[in-house]
């Protein structure tokens, strides 16, 4: 194959050897709903197409006969949903002949980015608040080569950088700002619905900047248009309580959480978030970070699944759901056998610093089966 022809689409087999279907990425799989061409240039990883799985301990928790199911978005190529609609930002500003990429960002957003544009070949700026990213997310920024600026402010600030530093025309923003990252994005719907066989009653997630919301509520109305679903679900979305703005219907100036990829206090794409929240019949409510750390946990040890803080906040909103009263969508109000989606954004991994303290506990002990035995304390309560 020219390698003309091989830059147009990278997703193409070299030497037309063929790619595995699983390895193919959302362009290749969900063309006619995407804003591409033969004229764009596919720069993908091998996105989306994440695992939806069956929680039998959520589901046993609503009762009535409901499925609870979590679609694991940290199995992106960097480690969170933000590749779904990366890899159409990138493809398009490279059809548009962008010089370099730039973006704000609280951590996965900067991630992706410095990937798709490594794998581009052109340079990533982003702009991020000092001290406030996590660990892992990072360093993948530094490992795909990001040109890193790190700003006295939070996210809200360097957002409103920017935008401004975008409109000069040098750079290409790849913030939920841009709609071809929504229309990425919109394809986790498109992989629920293929999956299930029809839109579920309920889909649970987190909300920052409120792109992704945004995202599934206009992926299931493409899909119901389409007729691949007679229903769209009820749209339920959770911001971490201190960092609150769309639930307390005010910006936020200082906002606080430990979950910091959801600490943001104006969102980007508030009013489509209102609108998707109000057309769906669903909600926007809160969750306290206790609550988050304990759901992150509790997925973590009940069911495999490790992710970030901010991704528990869809599995703390259920809890929620399901316990209090004060909750402002109750699961009274679906029907017996309802399916539920909770979206969980993020890989555990990017985020390891509340677990470090843990680690450090971690003391040796003399290389012995009788002092290993010690350690473990297995009672028989616990082996039986
Ligand atoms: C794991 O990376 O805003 O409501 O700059 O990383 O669509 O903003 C991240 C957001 C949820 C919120 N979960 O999604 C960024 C950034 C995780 C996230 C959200 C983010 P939106």
């Amino acid at each position: 194959m020219p390698t003309a022809c091989r830059y147009r689409n990278l997703v193409s087999s070299p030497q037309n050897i063929p790619v595995p279907q699983q390895a193919r990425g959302i362009i290749d799989r969900y063309r006619a709903f995407l804003p591409v061409s033969d004229a764009t240039p596919i720069i993908a990883l091998g996105e989306g197409n994440t695992p939806l799985i069956h929680s039998p301990r959520l589901s046993e928790m609503v009762g009535r006969d409901c499925d609870v199911f979590i679609k694991y978005e940290g199995l992106n190529p960097t480690g969170s949903f933000k590749d779904r609609g990366m890899t159409v930002a990138v493809s398009k500003a490279m059809e548009h002949k962008a010089r370099a990429l730039i973006c704000a960002s609280t951590g996965n957003t900067s991630a992706s980015a410095a990937a798709y544009a490594a794998r581009a070949g052109i340079p990533a700026v982003v702009i991020l608040p000092a001290g406030k990213i996590a660990s892992g997310k990072l360093v993948q920024a530094v490992a795909y080569g990001a040109r890193i600026v790190a700003i006295d402010g939070n996210f809200d600030d360097a957002l409103r950088l920017v935008r401004e530093l975008g409109s000069g025309g040098d750079f290409a923003v790849v913030n939920s700002i841009n709609p071809d990252r929504i229309a990425g994005q919109k394809t986790a719907a498109y992989e629920i619905v293929d999956a299930l066989g029809d839109a579920p009653r309920l889909h649970i997630l987190p909300v920052g900047n409120a792109g992704n919301v945004t995202a599934y509520w206009a992926g299931y109305r493409d899909y119901a248009q389409a007729g691949k679903a007679t229903q769209t679900p009820v749209m339920l979305g959770f911001q971490a309580a201190g960092s609150a703005p769309i639930f307390y219907d005010k910006v936020i100036e200082h906002p606080e959480t430990i979950a910091s990829a959801i600490r943001i206090g104006n969102p980007a794409s508030w009013k489509s978030a209102r609108a998707a929240f109000e057309e769906s019949a669903g909600a926007v409510d809160i969750v306290r970070d206790e609550q988050i750390l304990e759901a992150q946990s509790w997925l973590a040890r009940s069911e495999g699944i490790f992710v970030e803080p901010a991704s528990a906040a869809s599995i703390a909103g259920l809890f929620k759901c399901c316990r209090e009263t004060d909750a402002r969508y109750s699961l009274k109000n679906i029907a017996a056998g309802s399916r539920i989606v909770c979206t969980v954004t993020g890989h555990g991994l990017k985020d390891p610093d509340p677990f470090l303290d843990r680690l450090a506990e971690l003391k040796p002990v003399p290389a012995r089966i009788d002092d290993i035995l010690e350690v473990i304390d297995l009672s028989s309560e616990q082996l039986s």
